[in-house]
């Protein structure tokens, strides 16, 4: 209960944040987009990573709450930069959902909102959600899906490979991308099954017109094997850390 209060006075007071990542396209090694990954200051115990608060925001239901602030707060950044550079115009902003979040009957109104709030056409958000929360209600999330994918909203499929999707149900999910989870590309080099695994998720994106993107890329090997796997997109910490907005601003104005 205190970290819920906590949580709810960090909100209030300004102690959370959102740190940007980009995500790069290979080939050019262009910036495509940013995922945006919130962060919280807590005042006494310091930095508390969202594997640890993330699921303490879903038990006590202040997930809607944090969500919904990570999203405008996300999508204002991406408005502010688009106000500052035409180089940021094409830019795609991509914000975890919640299996709590994605369940809500007011979700397609809070996306709609925070877009036409700062002047954002649909293209500019990505929404991930992960392979677990598609799989709890398989049916329901097509559903959800195709709602918002009328609306122009695109989705990830996020830690893809740690759920249990069928091919049959992969092939009816309106969906956009498939995120390669970072386990599989950390182990892609010791580990030949990784590789194998990898190899058959991105073929398999491929045959769907799925795009992939892997994340947790850190080694210039894992990067090398997934040119050569013809792996679209990349994101980790080889190329970039999550950054603050400031930061990330600079770095879109570096790349022409
Ligand atoms: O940033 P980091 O690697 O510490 O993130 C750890 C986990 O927390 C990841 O699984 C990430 O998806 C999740 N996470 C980070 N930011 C958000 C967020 O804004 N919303 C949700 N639902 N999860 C997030
Ligand atoms: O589960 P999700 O994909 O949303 O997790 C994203 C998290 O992964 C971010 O919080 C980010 O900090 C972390 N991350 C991004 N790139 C790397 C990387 O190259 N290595 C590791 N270990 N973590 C990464
Ligand atoms: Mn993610
Ligand atoms: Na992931």
């Amino acid at each position: 209960l205190t970290m819920e209060n906590d949580m709810r006075h960090g909100l209030e007071e300004g102690d959370f944040h959102v740190a940007y990542q980009p995500i790069m396209q290979l080939g050019g090694s262009d910036i495509i987009g940013f995922e945006a990954l919130a962060r919280w200051k807590h005042p006494d115990r310091g930095n508390i990573p969202p594997a640890e608060f993330i699921p303490m925001a879903e038990e006590s239901g202040l997930i809607s709450q944090i969500g919904k602030w990570i999203l405008f707060e996300s999508l204002r950044t991406l408005a502010q930069w688009q106000k500052q550079t035409p180089d940021a115009k094409g830019l795609f902003m991509s914000v975890n959902l919640s299996s709590k979040q994605f369940a809500r009957i007011d979700l397609d109104s809070m996306i709609l909102n925070a877009l036409t709030e700062q002047g954002l056409s649909p293209d500019s958000l990505k929404l991930e959600i992960t392979e677990s929360a598609i799989m709890e209600n398989p049916e329901s999330a097509i559903r959800i899906l195709n709602r918002l994918r009328a609306k122009g909203i695109r989705f990830s499929i996020d830690d893809f490979g740690t759920g249990y999707s069928s091919l049959s149900q992969l092939q009816q999910l309106p969906v956009d991308t498939l995120k390669v989870d970072r386990s599989f590309i950390s182990r892609m080099k010791t580990d030949p099954e990784n590789m194998e695994i990898v190899k058959a998720v991105i073929a398999l994106a491929h045959s769907l017109d799925l795009s992939v993107i892997a994340e947790g890329v850190e080694k210039p090997d894992q990067l090398h094997s997934l040119m050569q796997l013809k792996c679209e997109c990349v994101q980790g910490f080889y190329f970039h850390e999550p950054m603050s907005s400031e930061n990330a601003l600079e770095l879109v104005l570096r790349r022409t």
